[in-house]
């Protein structure tokens, strides 16, 4: 299987994230895609650049304003103070109920809180032009199963599942898999379906093609009462107008079991199954890892076989976007082994 990927993910490396009021560490690191580079080297699989610009499926995919903001956020940042080039803007105040969204504010803060659903991802300079690789990358990979490969690796991030059609959060900017799905469906693809498996709720993925019937969503993650994103995510979403019957939230309790887990996905194959796709596009997540720092689900390095296994059955020409996953260390290796799981089938 190819893999989609650019280096100018680099470009973005925020130096903390705040946890708890305080500055830690982030969690979303350089590092997490260097060691899935590394491992998929020391197995010998093929790596490309993205060779599509994703521009325009970005502009299906998310809206004109938020797409102006995020490419000019970091300027407008520094055009308020040349000192600010060393700090890290971070939203203080948010549009919920009872206030507009509808107008832009001049504001900068005003404006990051409009685009964005929690204080949780860290912008810097790089920060677009790391994203825009992501969503090249997704847009690249799509082309490339339209030209006949059977299955595309995008070694992505900053992630994507949580960023919306106008508002960035969870480390997520520019939704990788929604511009792969979406892509797929310019190209040609009457049916694409979305598989969603990192331990978080796909929130903004879910929320881009919640009213349409072409994409169909499916998510399995830790039950949204207890876990990040907490607002989306419950068992009773199940699509609106067109696309009533087109989502499918399948939430399983933080600590549950591996049974548990690979249970709920075959109920989430059985729904891909009926839906007759195209192609397929996996959020690839790989935090539901037994030695993620922040997440509670219990899979090991094995299980990442068995599950590219079990999707490669489902027989469809797919996309696999890189997300989540925070034990680093061993990214390449969970990774890699749902990739080959899947080509050993
Ligand atoms: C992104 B993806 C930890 C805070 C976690 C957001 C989690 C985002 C996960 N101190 N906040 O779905 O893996
Ligand atoms: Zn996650």
């Amino acid at each position: 299987m190819i893999t989609v990927f650019s280096a100018r993910h680099h470009a973005h490396a925020p130096a903390f994230e705040i946890f708890r009021g305080d500055r830690v560490p982030c969690f979303e690191t350089p590092a997490r895609a260097d060691f899935v580079q590394a491992r998929l080297q020391e197995r010998g699989h093929a790596l490309c650049e993205p060779h599509v610009d994703s521009a325009p499926v970005l502009a299906q995919v998310h809206t004109a304003r938020y797409l102006a903001f995020l490419a000019h956020a970091w300027d407008d940042w520094v055009a308020i103070d040349p000192a600010n080039a060393a700090l890290q803007p971070f939203p203080s105040v948010w549009p919920v109920r009872t206030l507009r969204s509808d107008r832009e504010p001049a504001n900068f803060t005003a404006r990051l809180g409009l685009y964005s659903m929690d204080n949780g991802s860290a912008l810097v300079a790089g920060t677009w032009a790391a994203a825009k690789a992501g969503a090249d990358a997704a847009a690249s990979a799509a082309a490339l199963l339209r030209a006949g490969e059977r299955a595309v690796f995008c070694c992505t991030r900053p992630p994507g599942h949580h960023a919306g059609a106008d508002f960035m959060g969870g480390y997520c900017f520019l939704n990788n898999a929604a511009v792969a799905a979406q892509a797929l469906r310019s190209a040609g693809a009457a049916r694409v379906a979305v598989l969603d498996v990192d331990y978080h709720h796909g929130n903004g993925t879910q929320s881009i093609f919640y009213d349409r019937a072409d994409v169909l969503f499916v998510s399995l993650h830790g039950d949204p009462r207890t876990e990040y994103p907490f607002y989306l995510g419950y068992a009773d979403e199940v699509g609106a107008g067109q696309g009533q019957g087109f989502n499918l939230n399948l939430p399983l309790p933080a600590g549950c079991t591996v049974a548990d887990w690979f249970e709920a996905l075959e109920r989430a194959c059985a729904r891909m199954a009926r839906h007759d796709a195209d192609a397929m596009v996996v959020s690839l997540g790989l935090d539901t890892f037994a030695l993620d720092p922040i997440s509670k689900f219990a899979l090991r390095a094995d299980d990442f076989s068995r599950l590219g296994q079990r999707l490669a059955q489902l027989g469809l020409p797919t996309v696999f976007v890189l997300e989540g996953g925070y034990a680093a260390a061993e990214l390449g290796v969970n990774a890699v082994n749902v990739i080959e799981g899947f080509e050993r089938a």
